[in-house]
């Protein structure tokens, strides 16, 4: 005879999935950290490109800024990625093959880039709940 499983019994292993999620996500501390309060989204600026560079930061309110950019296909560009906060974060647009890293306050991550590809491409932060908290925006290559 087969017994069914019990729903509390479920749940306790849903609750363990999840907790073990969390704690292999880079930063155990990060799952935590989420600002509740943090729904208000500033408006969304587009990233300026001066001198083939594009200066973005990523904050503790789990936001980058900008959020929004374009750049032209053809044309190297230079992402320079600022931590402006305490957590860890990345600028992740993984249609364009494009992982920068940032670890700790005042870490910079930059890299350069000559896109082909064009259209618009989501690029997200990858710690664990960070794009479910609006840590999101859009990339634009253009022709
Ligand atoms: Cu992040």
């Amino acid at each position: 005879m087969v017994r069914p499983v019990r729903p509390a019994l479920l749940l306790t292993l849903l609750g363990l999935a999840a907790l073990a999620l969390a704690a292999c996500g880079g930063g155990a501390a990060a799952a935590t950290a989420i600002p509740t309060g943090a729904t208000t989204a500033p408006a969304p600026t587009t990233a300026q490109v001066s001198g083939g560079a594009i200066n973005v930061s990523g904050s503790d309110v789990l936001r980058f800024e900008p959020s929004t950019f374009k750049v032209k296909a053809g044309q190297p560009v230079t992402i320079v990625f600022t931590d402006k906060g305490v957590l860890n974060h990345t600028f992740t647009v993984a249609d364009l093959a494009v992982n920068l890293e940032v670890a700790k306050q005042n870490d910079v991550a930059r890299q350069t880039f000559t896109f082909t590809k064009t259209g618009s491409f989501a690029l997200t932060c990858t710690v664990v709940g960070h794009k479910e908290a609006g840590m999101v925006g859009t990339f634009t290559v253009e022709p």
